[in-house]
């Protein structure tokens, strides 16, 4: 499929599952190159050789934790060692952590949210802007949620980071506008990827009670939108877009079809 995205370079983190790897596939389709990131490399290596076989002319990964700068950093050094530029930046490695209300969360999982979803967007950007700059017409694009926009119970940490998200995603496209780099947050509302079973630590029975009777986003669905973002004329900036399935009108207003 020729697209302005041919022969592009894209650099996706969380590439490993979800949005990230559905993502991939998508941007491989119209011929983008592709520099995938997460910490499970077996299945970025995987992810690289279907993509290849969608389209993409090259397409490589490194192991990478947004936890940490020294991993980021050297993410994008190696970035460097594989090419000079970079024309897309999708910053989607992130989740939640648990669903405690405030009085009984964990440190350790405040923590992680925020080192990923929030500290993690910010040291991608700071390691890889000179490698964007040169070239007008590039997107970053955060992966936010509905989460950002609307708190609910057991929600705080997770809502404060996506909530943070959108903040620097907004600061950014004030600090770039003149660049000619776009910067973009898409906010999802209930997907249904490993989501749920990272937040319930493994619980899949908890984790599937999420979607019961809900018709939920596919991770497919979400990567449409991310490479439609990415595809318009480097005239024009989707700033933020929320996309939630026709069954969540709002954080609480999910329909839910009953058996039987
Ligand atoms: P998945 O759990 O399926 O994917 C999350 C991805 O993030 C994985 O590839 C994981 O890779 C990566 N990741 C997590 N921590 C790190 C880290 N420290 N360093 C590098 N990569 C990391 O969930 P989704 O695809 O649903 O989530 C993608 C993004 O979308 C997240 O930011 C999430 O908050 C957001 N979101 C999800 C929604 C949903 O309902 N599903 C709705 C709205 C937003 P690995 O573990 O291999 O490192
Ligand atoms: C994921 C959507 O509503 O579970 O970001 O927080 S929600």
């Amino acid at each position: 499929m020729k697209s302005i995205l041919t022969d592009k370079w894209v650099l996706i983190t969380g590439a490993s599952s979800g949005f990230g790897a559905a993502a991939a596939i998508e941007f491989a389709r119209r011929g983008a190159r592709l520099l995938l990131g997460a910490r499970r490399v077996d299945r970025l290596a995987a992810l690289a050789e279907q993509a290849s076989k969608e389209g993409s002319p090259q397409a490589v990964f490194h192991f990478l934790d947004v936890a940490s700068t020294p991993s980021v950093n050297e993410y994008v050094e190696w970035v460097r060692s594989v090419t000079p530029r970079l024309d897309v930046l999708v910053n989607n490695a992130g989740g939640a952590l648990g669903l405690d209300p405030v009085a009984e969360g964990k440190d350790s999982d405040w923590e992680t949210m925020f080192q990923t979803n929030v500290l993690g967007v910010l040291r991608m950007v700071r390691a890889a802007l000179s490698l964007m700059l040169p070239y007008p017409g590039g997107i970053i694009i955060n992966i936010g949620s509905v989460a950002g926009r609307t708190a609910y119970e057991g929600g705080a940490a997770y809502c404060a980071a996506k909530a943070g998200e959108l903040q620097i995603t907004r600061a950014l496209r004030l600090e770039l506008c003149g660049t000619g780099l776009r910067v973009a947050t898409i906010d999802p509302g209930m997907a249904e990827t490993e989501f749920s079973l990272v937040r319930f630590k493994g619980d899949a029975k908890r984790a599937a009670q999420v979607y019961e009777g809900v018709q939920p986003l596919r991770a497919e669905d979400v990567a449409e939108a991310i490479v439609w973002v990415a595809e318009r004329p480097p005239h024009v900036c989707i700033d933020e877009m929320v996309i939630k399935c026709t069954d969540q009108a709002a954080v609480y207003k999910v329909h839910r079809r009953t058996k039987g």
